[in-house]
Order: structure tokens, then sequence, then C-alpha cells
């Protein structure tokens, strides 16, 4: 019987936009080579393979953009090393692009480092402190958006607003945004397997790994697990192996 693992990867098998840690390699070095499992992300397949350092290759397929670009893991290929196998287009509507920038003005958050609206092409990252801020700064505006909830309130804002589109949490400084649906979920009809498990870190209401929760909660065969970061990753399939 075929058993499939899916993994989120920021903040499930490494922290948020890092490497995977020498700890959490060394386990997963061993695991991977027992079992089958897909990874999807709300990112890009570049910050996907710089993060996975290696490992990605050993995926099954990869979801990236929230499941809005798959990946079939190929080292022949140059570059990328992964073939393309369809890619959802997006572009965000232009009233949405005028509310995003006024955000960006009005943010009582005060400090800007630029590249804060990123087109994916299948989805859209907005970010009021900006994707070019480094560690320290994003693990500042990460605990500055806790205790502000932001981030929270501009996804609620946009998804009563903008018809026929959603916007999640998904890492540490941002909101994806995409078509309503083209979300995490849409990846299962891609996967043939008699059971399926799916570990995410954002996986109550508003995360970007809610939708494939959901999915899994109401379909046979289908478990989710919610995790804080690698370390309870790492219990949780230690756990399902004994
Ligand atoms: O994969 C989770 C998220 O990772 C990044 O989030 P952040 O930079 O906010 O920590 C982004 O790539 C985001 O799109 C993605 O969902």
């Amino acid at each position: 019987m075929d058993r499939v693992f899916i993994f989120d990867v920021d903040g499930t098998l490494t922290p948020s936009r890092q490497k995977m840690t020498k700890e959490f390699r060394k386990f997963f070095e061993k695991w991977a080579k027992k079992n089958i499992f897909y990874l999807v992300t709300g990112s890009d397949i570049y910050k996907l393979q710089e993060q996975m350092d290696g490992f990605d290759i050993l995926a099954e397929r990869i979801f990236t953009c929230c499941g809005n670009q798959m990946w079939k893991p190929d080292p022949h290929i140059v570059n990328i090393g992964a073939e393309m196998i369809y890619d959802n287009k997006f572009e965000l509507p232009h009233h949405l692009k005028t509310f995003l920038k006024i955000v960006l003005n009005q943010s009582i958050y005060p400090h800007r480092y630029g590249n804060h609206i990123e087109d994916r092409g299948s989805m859209v990252n907005f970010s009021v402190v900006g994707r070019d801020c480094t560690q320290e700064q994003r693990e500042e505006f990460f605990e500055w958006d806790n205790k502000h909830k932001e981030r929270e309130k501009i996804a609620n804002i946009i998804k009563k607003t903008a018809k026929g589109i959603d916007a999640v949490i998904g890492g540490q400084i941002s909101i994806d945004i995409y078509p309503e649906g083209k979300d995490k979920s849409q990846i299962l009809q891609h996967i043939d397997a008699d059971e399926y498990i799916f570990i995410g870190d954002r996986t109550e209401e508003g995360g970007n790994d809610y939708p494939l929760a959901k999915l899994m909660e109401e379909t046979d065969n289908c478990s989710y697990h919610q995790t804080k970061g690698w370390k309870q990753t790492k219990q949780i399939l230690e756990k399902l192996s004994d």
C-alpha cells in the first residue's frame, strides 16, 4: 500500500526562508530513503531549492506558488533541475494593485526595504516590510505583526472586497494572493496513492496550509498534522514510523 507524505516547506521542514538545519538534514536523509514525499509551498522553485538544499530532487513532485505550478524533479534539466508540468497564470487586478500601494503608504509599520509586490506569474506575494529585508529585519517585523495582526487585517479586507480573490498568510512577513480556489488544496488531484499524510505549520483558518488541511480532513484515507517547526515535524515522522 502506497503511503505518501505531503510537506509544506517554510516553518515545517525548514525555518522560514532558511535552509534545513544540520540536525534535520541528518534525520531527513535517512527518512527520505524509505518514504515517498511531495512538497508544496507558497514560495517559488528557486527559493524552495535553496532551502531544501538538494533534497528537493528526491521529491516525487514539487508544487510551488500554493499549488499553481507543478514540477517534476529532473537533475538533467540545466539551471532549474526540474521540469515544469503546469503553470496557472494570474494577473493582479488593477484595483487590487492600487489598494496594495495604498496599504504600503499607510501602514504604521515604520520600515520599508524593497520588493513589496512580488509577481510570481501564478500568484502575487505582498509584504509591507519588503522581501529585501535581512533576517533580523524579518524577525523584527514578524514580532510586530504578531502583536498588531496587520497581515490578518489586510488579508481579510482583500477577501471581503476583491471578488474572486483569496489572500492568506504563509510565512513571517507576507501575504499570498491568488484566485479563489487556486490554493494548496488543488494539488491532491495530482497525487495518486492509497494513503495521504500532510504536514504544515499554517493549517489554521487564514493560513496558506488551511485549504489543503481542510480537504484532507474531509477526504477518505487522508490526514494532516499541524507542526510548530522542523523539530516537531521530526517528532511526528518518528512517531508515524513506529
Ligand atoms: O512557504 C511559505 C511562505 O514563505 C514565504 O513567506 P515569508 O517570506 O512571509 O516568510 C513566501 O515565499 C510566501 O509566499 C510563502 O507562502
